[in-house]
């Protein structure tokens, strides 16, 4: 009974939120889960794509007055990405912590950008940035039959 409500409140305060392995990094993608998984994040989801410009400029909407935006889009285009549905405890915050700071240079020893990132754009990793975001990503990308154990709306 009392592994039954510690499971349910685990359940409970599990958050999801979203990952995007960039382009250059795809080749990386196992050690990079593991990094994930050692964050207490599981893959609930995740699949291949290869972004049109069309899906890069919606999903980057937030920067496109940034000078960077033109050569992001032509990046998150060049290949295919992973994008991934993660699930946990405070998972927005442990993703965002796991993957260290946007350039990589800056990031924490340990951290995915600092272990897989080459520059501040080629960092290796997209994670939302609030729960909110999340939810907007997770729903850019995947269908709900897609996600195979939700816990949470
Ligand atoms: P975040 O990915 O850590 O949330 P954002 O500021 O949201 O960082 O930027 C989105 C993405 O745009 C970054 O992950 C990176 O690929 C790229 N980017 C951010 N700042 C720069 C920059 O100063 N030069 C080039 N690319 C950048
Ligand atoms: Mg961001």
């Amino acid at each position: 009974m009392l592994k039954f409500l510690l499971l349910a409140a685990a359940a409970l305060s599990a958050e999801q939120t979203l990952s995007i392995i960039k382009p250059d990094a795809v080749n990386q993608a196992e050690e990079i889960d593991a990094y994930l998984e050692n964050a207490g994040l599981r893959v609930i989801a995740a699949k291949t794509v290869h972004l049109t410009p069309e899906q890069a400029k919606e999903f980057y909407a937030v920067h496109k007055d940034r000078p960077f935006y033109n050569d992001l889009v032509a990046y998150m285009t060049s290949g295919p990405v992973i994008v991934q549905v993660l699930e946990g405890e405070d998972a927005v915050a442990a993703n965002r912590k796991a993957m260290g700071s946007t350039d990589p240079a800056k990031a924490s020893p340990g951290t995915i950008r600092a272990d897989f990132g080459t520059d501040v754009q080629h960092n290796a990793v997209h994670g939302s940035d609030s729960l909110e975001n999340a939810k907007k990503e997770i729903d850019f990308f995947f269908q709900p039959e897609e996600i195979s154990c939700k816990t949470s709306s």
